[in-house]
């Protein structure tokens, strides 16, 4: 395991504060995964309304067969946001994959993920890296020189608003070495199919943001009251995404060792921004960052798709 550029808490507090002081109020999603909010994602991802997970999943298994009859033999696959790597899991075999680089802020759950799969696939070269890949992407040298795939799964791509897309595509085109990306991207659909997936019944996308202010209290110090606030997750056609907010259900002082912020009743903190693309769009975005050769698979719906793309 490697750690690069490991952020200093006094910056994450600073960042933090900024977002907290701010109108409307904002936090960056990557501090919803904490131990337990990535533990909640992973429930997320069971719920029968939060179709991504299980939609790209099931691209990859009818697909696999023509994905890998695009790819080299010998394969370093470099997993972005690899969390407990149970999807690239299902990769390495059918990729033919020989170095699995797996990429993660939180270097406590990609380590036990990471462990169970070299267990699993002894004969794969296997590192570990830690680093927040979203403003820059360092690969420590032991990576190697040859051309590497990037392997973005998820939809982790619609946290950013299109031009911020388009930034990091960019950034990480150099970081394939002349290799190929290998994205899935969440597509526009019905908005109740859409909303019913980030509001779910049971409560566990309210619980994954709420833990959020739980997360907060331990890195700053502040007394977020989780009774105080309220999951809002809603479609905004306009701008094409799912907005997540906190809303205060009354009036709140929110205090931190040198500081404080009051929230009216109904304001809110916006906690994340999920887009949803049309997928000629995304074709256009990877060839304005560089890339070529775009293919792509898609269910039978079209909810989700899968690019690959030359870099
Ligand atoms: C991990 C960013 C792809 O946007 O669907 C799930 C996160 N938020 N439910 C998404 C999430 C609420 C998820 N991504």
């Amino acid at each position: 395991m490697i750690a690069v550029d490991r952020p200093q808490p006094a910056a994450i507090r600073a960042e933090l504060l900024r977002g907290l002081r701010a109108f409307p109020a904002v936090v960056s999603p990557k501090y919803l995964y904490d131990g337990l909010g990535s533990r909640l994602f992973a429930a997320i991802t069971e719920l029968p309304e939060y179709y991504p997970t299980r939609t790209e999943a099931a691209i990859f298994a009818r697909h696999l067969p023509a994905i890998a009859a695009e790819l080299p033999a010998d394969l370093t696959l470099v997993d972005l946001g690899a969390g407990n790597c149970e999807k690239a899991a299902r990769l390495l075999p059918p990729l033919r994959v020989s170095t699995y680089v797996a990429v993660d802020i939180s270097l406590d759950f990609l380590q036990e993920g990471l462990d169970r799969l070299q267990q699993r696939h002894p004969a794969v070269d296997m590192l570990g890296v830690g680093t927040d890949f979203s403003t820059r992407l360092l690969l420590p040298d032991a990576v190697g020189a040859g051309p590497r795939l990037l392997f973005y799964p998820g939809s982790s791509i619609g946290n950013f608003t299109p031009p911020d897309a388009l930034d990091f595509l960019r950034q990480l085109h150099p970081a394939a070495q002349g290799g190929g990306l290998l994205v899935g991207v969440d597509l526009l659909k019905p908005i109740e199919v859409l909303e019913a997936a980030y509001d779910d019944p049971l409560g566990v996308t309210a619980a994954f943001n709420r833990n959020l202010l739980r997360h907060i209290n331990h890195l700053v110090g502040s007394d977020f009251a989780l009774a105080d606030w309220q999951h809002r997750a809603f479609f905004d056609s306009a701008q094409r995404r799912i907005e997540m907010h906190l809303q205060a259900l009354h009036g709140v002082a929110v205090r931190w060792p040198g500081g404080e912020r009051v929230f009216a009743a109904g304001e809110r903190i916006h906690t994340e921004n999920s887009y949803k693309w049309r997928a000629d769009d995304f074709a256009a975005l990877l060839v304005a960052a560089g890339f070529s050769a775009i293919r792509r698979w898609t269910d039978e719906r079209g909810w989700f798709a899968v690019f690959l793309a030359q870099a």
